[in-house]
C-alpha cells in the first residue's frame, strides 16, 4: 500500500433524500439527463446550447479539442446580451422584473427587463461614440448598482470584452489589471456604499489612472454624490453621456469563441491571471447550471446570489445566468451588518426570496452573531439554499439548513471555480440525496476523477480533484500567456485538467472537497486535510468558525496550529481549548489533534471571503507576513498575532 495523498478522516452519516413536496416540482427528479449525457456528452450539450440559448447561426461542430485547447460550438453566432434581454422583451416579458436592486443605505430600483433593455442600448452607443470598437477591451471598477450589469451587458452586445475588477480592490491593482488588459475605457462609478461608508472609486481609480496609458476614456456613474476630480476630455459623466446617445443598438452577431470577458485571479505572489471567457459555451454552461442546479421556475422564483459582481460567482450567477434564464433577482449593494446583523433576513423577507446562494463564510459569519438575527424574520418563501467559495463544514451545513431553511430546503453546495466558469459539481435538488458538507457528484456532461500523486486514479479516499473532459465554460486560456495556461492547470497530471483542490470519495461515491492541496499538512507522515480538522472543530456546539495550519515542529515534521473563532455569548479559556483538542481527536483521531488552539475574533480573509491560511502559517511559525495585499481587513492579523504570543502549547 502506497502512502494516500490526502487521508480521509472525516465520517458524516447524516443525509437527506429530496423532500417529496420539492421533488415533486422540481425540474430534475429522475436520472435521465444524467443517462442521456453519459451515452454522448456532446450531443447532449448540444442539446441544452439549442435549447437554452438563442443563435443567430447554429452551429455545426459541437467541440474541437486540441488538449488543452478547446472551441465550443464553432460556426455558431450569437449574442449574449441578446440572449439575456432582446429575446425576452421580444416574448412580451419586458415588464418582468429583472433586478430588484437595493443600496446599502436602503434606497431601492425595480428594474425590468424592458427597462435593462433600453439601459444596455444606450450605453451601447456610449461605449462606440467613444471609440471601442468590437474586440477592444473595457475595464470596470464598479460598486453594486445597476450600472454595473449595464456596462457589462453593452460592453457583449458590441463584442467588446469586459474586465471586472472588484471595487474593493486597490489603486495599484487596478492599474495592474488595466495594463495587462490594455484596456481603452474605464468605467467606474465616484463611490460606493459599505458598512455605512462611501468607498472613494473615482479617487482610487485616479491613481490608477496615472500610470495606464492605455485608457482613452473614464466613465464616470454619479452613485454617492461626493465631490471628485474630472479630468476635461478624457472624463466623462455617465448620466451626459446617455443623455445625448441614440436609443437603438443592433447587437452585434458575434462567434461562439468571441472573448465575452476577462477576469483577473491573484496568485497569491505571481502575476495576476486574466481568465479568459469566450461567449457560446459560457453562456451555455452558466444558463444550464443556474436552471437546473437552482430549480429556477422563472415565473414563481425570486433569486438571490449574494455575492459581489466583482467575482465569477457575480459574473455567472447574478449577471448571465439569470438573465440568460429571464429570472428575476434581487441584488444588493452592501455588507450583511449594515444597519443590523439582520439585513439579510430583512431583506429575503421584503422581497420574499425563493432562492438564496451565499458562502459558507457568510453562513459561519451569522452562526457567529446568533439565531436570534433570523428569528426576527419571516423566511417562510425559501425554498433553496447554496453554498460556493470555500468547503462547506458539516455544522455549518446544518445551521443553514435549519435556521435559514427551516429544515424544508435543500442544500446545493456548488463546487467550481474563475476558471471553470460555471457550476461543476453539485447536487441537483429534486434527485440528489444530501450529504452535509459534500457537494455530492459531478454535473451532467461533465467528468471528474480523483487521482493519487501518480495520477492513478482513486475509487475510494483522499487525494487530488482533476477534470478529465472539457466542457463548455472552461477557461480557454490565461490572456496573453498560453505556456502559463499549459502550465498551471495541465501540466500535473497527463491529460487531465488539476485544479488545486484535495477531494476525497466516500463510500458511496460522494465527493467531498478537502480544502486546496498547498494547504495539507503533514503530521508524522500523515497527509492531513485543513478541511476535515476544520470541520472537526466547527462541529463543537460553542465554534463558529476556525482556520488550521501547519506549522514546522521538530518532533512531528509539522504540528497543527489551529485558530478558532467562538459562537457569540461563548467566553473562551483555556479549558474550552483543551476541550477542543479532545474533540478533535475523539471526532477523527489524536493524529490530528491540534498542538495549540488560538482563539481569535476574526480569520484572515481575501475580499472574497476564503481564509488565507498562508498568513496563518506565517504567524504560526513567527515569520514576517507574507503578500497582504488581498486581505480584506489589516487588523486582524495584527491581533491574531498578539493572542497566538500569549497562548498556551502543548510540548
Ligand atoms: C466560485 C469560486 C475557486 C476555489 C476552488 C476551491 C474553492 C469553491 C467550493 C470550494 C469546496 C465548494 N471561484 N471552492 N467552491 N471548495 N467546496 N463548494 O469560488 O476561483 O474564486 O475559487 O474555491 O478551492 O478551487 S474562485
Amino acid at each position: 500500500m502506497t502512502e494516500p495523498a490526502i487521508e480521509a478522516l472525516y465520517t458524516e452519516d447524516r443525509s437527506f433524500p429530496p423532500p417529496d413536496e420539492f421533488a415533486a416540482r422540481a425540474l430534475v427528479n429522475d436520472r435521465a439527463m444524467f443517462d442521456e449525457a453519459d451515452r454522448d456528452p456532446e450531443a447532449f450539450w448540444a442539446r441544452q446550447a439549442r435549447e437554452l440559448i438563442t443563435w443567430f447561426d447554429d452551429f455545426d461542430t459541437v467541440c474541437e479539442w486540441e488538449p488543452p485547447f478547446a472551441k465550443w460550438f464553432l460556426g455558431g453566432t450569437l449574442n449574449v446580451s441578446y440572449n439575456c434581454l432582446d429575446r425576452h422583451v421580444e416574448a412580451g416579458r419586458g415588464d418582468k422584473v429583472a433586478f430588484h436592486w437595493e443600496g446599502e443605505p436602503g434606497d431601492t430600483r425595480t428594474i425590468t427587463y424592458a427597462d435593462l433593455h433600453a439601459e444596455v442600448c444606450r450605453f451601447a452607443n456610449v461605449l462606440r461614440d467613444l471609440g471601442v470598437a468590437k474586440g477592444d477591451r473595457v475595464n470596470i471598477y464598479m460598486p453594486m448598482i445597476p450600472e454595473l450589469p449595464v456596462a457589462m451587458l453593452a460592453c457583449a452586445r458590441i463584442g467588446a470584452p469586459h474586465s471586472v475588477v472588484f471595487g474593493g480592490f486597490s489603486s495599484d491593482a487596478l492599474a495592474d489589471r488595466i495594463n495587462d488588459a490594455e484596456a481603452k475605457v474605464l468605467v467606474t462609478a465616484d463611490g460606493g456604499y459599505r458598512r455605512g461608508s462611501a468607498v472613494p472609486l473615482k479617487a482610487n481609480a485616479d491613481v490608477a489612472l496615472a500610470a495606464t496609458p492605455s485608457i482613452d476614456s473614464v466613465v464616470v456613474v454619479r452613485r454617492t454624490g461626493d465631490d471628485v476630480h474630472m479630468e476635461a476630455g478624457r472624463d466623462h459623466w455617465y448620466h451626459e453621456l446617455m443623455e445625448r446617445a441614440a436609443p437603438d443598438c443592433e447587437p452585434e452577431h458575434l462567434d461562439s469563441e468571441h472573448l465575452l470577458y476577462l477576469l483577473y485571479t491573484s496568485g497569491t505572489t505571481a502575476k495576476p491571471k486574466g481568465i479568459m471567457h469566450t461567449t457560446g459555451g459560457y453562456l451555455t454552461q452558466v444558463a444550464f447550471t443556474h436552471k437546473y442546479v437552482f430549480d429556477l421556475h422563472p415565473d414563481d422564483d425570486v433569486y438571490w446570489c449574494a455575492a459581489d459582481i466583482g467575482w465569477v460567482t457575480g459574473h455567472s450567477y447574478i449577471v448571465y445566468g439569470p438573465l440568460a434564464n429571464g429570472a428575476t433577482s434581487v441584488m444588493y449593494e452592501g455588507t450583511p451588518d449594515h444597519p443590523g446583523r439582520d439585513r439579510f433576513w430583512d431583506i429575503i423577507e421584503r422581497y420574499g426570496v425563493t432562492i438564496l446562494y451565499t458562502a459558507p463564510t457568510a453562513i459561519r459569519t451569522f452562526m457567529k452573531w446568533g439565531t436570534q438575527e433570523p428569528e426576527k424574520h419571516d423566511l417562510s418563501s425559501l425554498r433553496l439554499l447554496g453554498s460556493v467559495g470555500e468547503p462547506i463544514n458539516p455544522e455549518a451545513w446544518i445551521w443553514y439548513h435549519t435556521h435559514i431553511g427551516g429544515g424544508r430546503c435543500p442544500v446545493v453546495d456548488t463546487w467550481w471555480q474563475t476558471e471553470t466558469g460555471a457550476i461543476m459539481i453539485s447536487p441537483l435538488p429534486g434527485l440528489t440525496t444530501l450529504k452535509p458538507g459534500s457537494a455530492t457528484h459531478p454535473l451532467p456532461g461533465i467528468a471528474a476523477e480523483v487521482v493519487d500523486e501518480a495520477g492513478r486514479r482513486v475509487e475510494v479516499g483522499g487525494g487530488y480533484l482533476t477534470l478529465t473532459r472539457p466542457w463548455p465554460s472552461m477557461l480557454r486560456g490565461i490572456y496573453g500567456d498560453p505556456e502559463r495556461y499549459r502550465q498551471t492547470y495541465w501540466s500535473r497530471f497527463e491529460g487531465r485538467y488539476f485544479a488545486g483542490d484535495g477531494a476525497k470519495l466516500d463510500d458511496d461515491g460522494y465527493l467531498w472537497l478537502l480544502g486546496r492541496v498547498d494547504d495539507v499538512m503533514n503530521v508524522s507522515g500523515h497527509r492531513v486535510s485543513t478541511t476535515e480538522v476544520e470541520s472537526a472543530l466547527v462541529d463543537h456546539p460553542k465554534v463558529a468558525e476556525s482556520a488550521v495550519v501547519g506549522a514546522k515542529d521538530d518532533t512531528t515534521g509539522q504540528a497543527i496550529i489551529a485558530f478558532v473563532t467562538v459562537k457569540g455569548d461563548v467566553e473562551p479559556d483555556v479549558a474550552l481549548g483543551e476541550e477542543l483538542r479532545a474533540h478533535v481527536a475523539k471526532k477523527i483521531g489524536p493524529i490530528s489533534r491540534p498542538k495549540t488552539v488560538i482563539f481569535t475574533p476574526d480569520l484572515p480573509k481575501t475580499r472574497s471571503g476564503k481564509i488565507m491560511r498562508r498568513l496563518l502559517r506565517d504567524v504560526a511559525e513567527g515569520r514576517d507576513l507574507g503578500d497582504t495585499t488581498t486581505l480584506a481587513d489589516e487588523a486582524v492579523v495584527d491581533e491574531i498575532r498578539e493572542r497566538a504570543a500569549a497562548a498556551p502549547r502543548d510540548e
